[in-house]
């Protein structure tokens, strides 16, 4: 006898139960909104009682999603089962500690390298160019509902997480899903990239400015960085959000093989956001950190001054590109 698939062991849970909370990671992207969402309304469709939980509220930038306004910041009841999409660790996931008072089954769905397989089921496909591309062949093998909401959902959980279908994740695969989204729920991609990049607040594009010009190459030329601090973020009061795509300019520079973005999120913390072109697996050098993410995009946050958290990770990335 063979054991069950993950897939089969996700869809007979989905199937079985019919309390669920789904949640995701801290400043959810648009892979995890949409997963969630993609999720969240195909289960209701069948009549399962769902809570999709942002505790911080929905980004601003995804409020043109339907069903958005379907997630909740608190819990109103205890699930059976618990769902975590596109988040990679335990401690990342963003629910409070009383949905776990009634021991739920905990599922969770992702495509992170670094994801240690947390929960008691565990679809973890690092070969997935987005947690949207695992939760669309789930409703599909499942024979899960899709409707427009759905199929926008997915569309921006893919979009999102291949750059709009540049990054080296953009696959075929991503490709003929996208293509079959949008001709069966007469999506419209032009709008959907609209709202997702062109609806910035003037404020962060302002913040962009001041953040571009602390922007530096290293002597070698294969890495850059560039910071902001606190004074930058109190100065312009920007979502955290917004934030998120300003790294993509340290490696845009020619010859630049790892870019990092240093925030000092609060005294005494600073986050650092990893982006690399081909040749250097950033997630295993934010793991030193105690960070991790993809080949391509990583993070890690580590406590100290701004100066200090610089000096120590910058001499890192040098020795680094000293012995490789
Ligand atoms: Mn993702």
């Amino acid at each position: 006898m063979s054991l069950p698939s993950a897939w089969e062991q996700v869809i007979a849970t989905l199937k079985k139960y019919h309390r669920f909370t789904l949640g995701c990671h801290q400043h959810p992207d648009g892979d995890a909104i949409g997963s969630l969402l993609a999720l969240g309304l195909s289960l209701e469709k069948v009549g399962k009682q769902v809570e999709m939980i942002l505790p911080e509220g929905p980004p601003l930038t995804f409020y043109f999603l339907p069903g958005i306004q379907k997630t909740v910041r608190q819990p109103t009841f205890r699930p059976e089962v618990v769902i975590s999409v596109d988040c990679a660790e335990r401690a990342r996931l963003e629910l409070p500690e009383e949905i776990f008072a009634g021991e739920p089954l905990l599922v969770n769905i992702d495509h992170h390298i670094s994801n240690d397989h947390f929960a008691q089921v565990n679809l973890v496909l690092p070969e997935a160019s987005a947690t949207g591309q695992i939760i669309f062949h789930l409703l599909e093998k499942g024979a899960f509902p899709l409707d427009a909401a759905i199929a926008g959902a997915l569309y921006t959980a893919i979009a999102t997480d291949t750059g709009f279908f540049r990054y080296s994740n953009t696959t075929g695969e991503i490709l003929s899903m996208a293509s079959r989204l949008v001709e069966e729920y007469e999506l419209s991609p032009s709008e959907i990239a609209e709202r997702v990049y062109e609806e910035k607040s003037f404020a962060s594009v302002r913040l962009l400015g001041e953040v571009l010009s602390t922007l530096q190459v290293a002597d070698n030329q294969r890495y850059s960085w560039m910071y902001m601090d606190q004074e930058m973020l109190r100065k312009y009061e920007v979502d955290i959000e917004e934030i998120e795509n300003f790294v993509n300019y340290t490696n845009s520079i020619r010859g630049v093989e790892v870019g990092l973005f240093f925030k000092e999120t609060k005294p005494g913390e600073v986050k650092i956001s990893w982006r690399s072109k081909a040749s250097v697996d950033v997630s295993r050098l934010a793991a030193h950190f105690g960070g991790g993410g993809h080949l391509r995009a990583a993070g890690c946050s580590v406590n100290g001054t701004l100066p200090a958290v610089m000096a120590e990770v910058l001499s890192f990335v040098h020795k680094y590109f000293e012995e490789n």
